[in-house]
């Protein structure tokens, strides 16, 4: 062979890994977003402290992972979700099948991971059918739209499988024509503790509410359970607004747009009073409260009743879609009369704006009481913990300013 000759074929040799392989010297003009960052984009919710990137496809020898049907997939450096490379399957592929049980070598199962997943990319929009298989089983089976051109990401829900059985596979089945770049498989601990008041030794009602998977699940002990789908599992599923030791609140896109939940089981359905559990202890007062609210009277002048907070049907200050009475303070300080409408008043729910920082100091006919939160947009929930049956004096200060 000329040397001539030998220059030419060692060019197109480089040329084709350029185009098809993955080489470290291979350089992409823009810096590649870290995983970390895409993760957290995918799920701000969630703060996703615990991932492990199994297969990145910078190196070949990930493609063994990996088993195309019909076609095997070939590492490729045209399009990347993070570093330089992905994995290229052609059009036409019917099955991916990514195997967990031989990346996860040394660990027998799947532990305590509660996602499993990759990022997909297609020239054209498609949906991708995707479970994880173990044992002859599937788990967490979903659908996923993949819009064109986009890196998308593809997860399944861990939480249910059976942490017995093996570690097993993740399928992946396209439905449609598209060519597909895979990058990324990455199994991720997205369980949160978003509110446990069970144990803090309040005497009050506690509650415990944890994200994990693509679920919301809560429980009241001894009193009410719920579990709630977010959006990656349903199509209109709920979304985190507000959960403290007093109240937690979820929005969706659905028909019913909020849900308000307090631990001692009321719960409010776009501002439809439908408790959780059992409600025999209250009976029907806190229903008739409902439809029949307090008279509230601010007694200091400057503050008043907000009669125009979103969720307030009738604008008279007492808000059904939270299920609480609507303030607003002009100082340190705001006094309330409330006064029955029905034959009791079951643990008001107060909500004040306008209180500056510091600890607050709520107090009924005088007496002490300790169930506040401070929210995250600086307003005070107070729940009175009282059967109110006639006109009662409440008074919230915040400590230590004059
Ligand atoms: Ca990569
Ligand atoms: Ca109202």
């Amino acid at each position: 062979m000329k040397r001539s000759q030998r220059w030419r074929w060692g060019g197109i040799l480089l040329a084709l890994m350029a185009m098809a392989g993955c080489s470290a010297s291979h350089k992409k003009t823009a810096t590649p977003e870290p995983i970390g960052m895409q993760l957290r984009r995918l799920d701000p919710q969630s703060r996703w402290t615990r991932y492990d990137v199994l297969l990145s496809f910078e190196s070949e020898s990930d493609r063994a992972f990996v088993v195309g049907d019909p076609a095997a997939g070939q590492v490729d450096a045209r399009i990347a979700h993070a570093g330089q490379c992905g994995l290229f399957l052609p059009g036409g592929t019917r099955q991916i099948d990514i195997k967990l049980s031989s990346l996860l070598r040394g660990r027998k199962d799947i532990g305590e991971w509660t996602l499993a997943g990759a990022f997909v990319f297609a020239d054209q929009p498609l949906i991708i059918h995707v479970a994880y298989w173990s044992g002859g089983k599937s788990w967490g089976g979903r659908a996923v739209p993949i819009p064109a051109r986009q890196w998308t990401a593809l997860f399944v829900d861990l939480t249910g499988v059976d942490r017995d059985a093996p570690a097993g596979v993740l399928q992946l089945r396209p439905e449609g024509s598209a060519a597909i770049h895979l990058d990324d498989v990455t199994l991720v601990d997205n369980r949160r503790v978003l509110v446990d008041s069970t144990t803090d030794g309040s005497g009050l009602e506690g509650w415990r509410i944890i994200r994990r998977g693509f679920a919301i699940d809560g429980d009241a002990p001894g009193r009410f359970r719920f579990a709630l789908e977010t959006p990656e599992s349903a199509p209109n599923g709920w979304v985190i607004q507000q959960v403290n030791a007093l109240r937690a609140l979820f929005v969706s896109e659905d028909k019913t747009k909020t849900l308000c939940i307090y631990p001692d089981g009321r719960a409010y359905w776009d501002g439809n009073y439908r408790p959780m559990g059992s409600m025999e202890r209250y009976g029907q007062a806190i229903a008739q409260q409902h439809d029949d609210p307090a008279e509230v009277q601010v007694l200091d002048e400057g503050g008043k009743l907000n009669r125009s907070t979103r969720g307030d049907a009738n604008h008279d200050g007492y808000n059904e879609c939270l299920g609480a009475y609507q303030l607003t303070a002009a100082g340190w300080r705001l006094q309330v009369r409330m006064t029955p409408r029905t034959a009791r008043l079951v643990l008001p729910v107060l909500e004040i704006a306008g209180l500056p920082d510091g600890k607050v100091q709520v107090t009924v006919e005088g007496r002490l009481v300790d169930q506040w939160e401070r929210l995250e947009d600086g307003s005070v929930l107070v729940v009175i913990p009282a059967r109110l049956q006639r006109s009662t004096l409440i008074d919230i200060r915040v400590k230590g300013v004059d």
